[in-house]
């Protein structure tokens, strides 16, 4: 196998999807950047920047080339043929009104979910990827970035603990690779990990040090609030000279869930096992008599934000799914007019 293949992370789970091993390695490449109609793919033989075949073109996001896919070309090597199956995919819904799921890095192994020793740090937030990592099937490390510019790091260590039971916390100066040996140790040879966070949380200062030069620009945040200026504007998948594969990706505003209820479910793990004790099956933890989740708030044995969260997580994932399973419903119905209305004419 080419010696950038394997840089590039093609473990047999890949290789075992290509029929024929000897053709089709000389066309098989990663995705590293996706910008508009602009897809650029690194083979055996380079980078390559290239279209997708009309069949991709038309089918739904999700289904369309991302970052980090493993995909086959055509032989001129302009054009993406077919993507391989994916080991995960990490995928938001989309933001606004678009409701069309986003997929946002497929193949990872790990998930740098990158938050700051300051304000900036919300449970919630970090709950809400925590979900989405879950689903994803990749490994969520939650890291701390700005160490150095906090006084009680401890504190926001144990405020990142609690968010989901056994989840690793490493804790940085992303301007400092002598602080990075904890993150280090997640990054091996065929790795893939991606970055995501905030705006101005660090996650290209913290490539930048891991790879040991400048790959991607990084920027100032604001004083007053302390938020990021959306520096980055597009995924990227790095090869660290040292072995491993990062993604950079842009600052993520907002961060909508869909279908992800079993991975709710995952996160907030002891709500789930505490309300097996509730008087009632169905218990919404609202009012309930007979409540364990309640009677555990009132003892101090759980966080009323987080009940809270969890609560609204299952909401908004509930009428999401709904409104997903509807699309695909009409989209299929549609189709169907189209697929008869074609007979009907081929028939006349
Ligand atoms: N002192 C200190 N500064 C940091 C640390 N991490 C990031 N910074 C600074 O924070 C600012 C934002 O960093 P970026 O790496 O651009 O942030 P980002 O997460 O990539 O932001 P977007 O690309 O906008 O999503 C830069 O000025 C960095 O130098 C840290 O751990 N300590
Ligand atoms: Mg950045
Ligand atoms: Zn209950």
């Amino acid at each position: 196998m080419s010696d950038i293949l394997q840089k590039l992370g093609l473990v047999p789970f890949f290789i075992q999807q290509l029929a024929d091993i000897d053709l089709l390695q000389e066309r098989v490449g990663r995705v590293t950047s996706v910008q508009r109609s602009r897809t650029t793919v690194v083979c055996g033989s380079g980078e390559h920047l290239v279209e997708l075949s009309s069949r991709l073109r038309q089918s739904a996001a999700i289904g369309r080339p991302t970052v980090g896919d493993w995909v086959v070309l055509d032989e001129s090597l302009t054009r993406i043929e077919r993507v391989l199956e994916r080991k995960s995919l990490f995928k938001r819904l989309g933001a606004g009104s678009s409701n069309t799921i986003q997929p946002i890095a497929a193949n990872i192994d790990i998930l740098f979910i990158v938050t700051s020793c300051n304000e900036e740090l919300k449970e919630s937030r970090l709950e809400r990827y925590l979900a989405l990592c879950a689903e994803a099937g990749a490994m969520p490390v939650i890291v701390l970035t700005k160490a150095d510019l906090c006084d009680d790091v401890d504190r926001y260590v144990e405020r990142a603990r609690k968010a989901q039971a056994g989840v690793a916390v490493e804790t940085a100066n992303a301007r400092d690779p002598d602080t990075l040996e904890g993150l280090r140790s997640w990054i091996n040879q065929a790795s893939t990990v991606a970055l995501v966070g905030s705006s101005g949380v660090g996650k290209s200062t913290l490539l930048n040090s891991l790879a040991g030069q400048s790959l991607a620009a990084t920027g100032e945040i604001r004083e007053d609030d302390k938020k990021g200026r959306h520096t980055t504007t597009h995924r990227q998948l790095h090869i660290l000279p040292s072995g491993g594969l990062l993604v950079d990706v842009p600052g993520m505003r907002e961060l909508r869930v869909a279908e992800v209820e079993q991975s709710i479910g995952d996160v907030f793990d002891d709500i789930e096992r505490l309300a097996r004790g509730c008087q009632f099956a169905d218990c919404q933890h609202n009012t309930e008599p007979g409540c364990a989740v309640l009677r555990a708030i009132e003892e101090d044995r759980m966080d009323r934000r987080r009940l809270a969260n969890y609560r609204k997580l299952l909401r908004e994932n509930a009428q999401a799914t709904a409104t997903l399973a509807e699309k695909r419903a009409q989209g299929r119905a549609f189709a169907k007019v189209v697929r008869e209305g074609k007979t009907k004419v081929a028939l006349e």
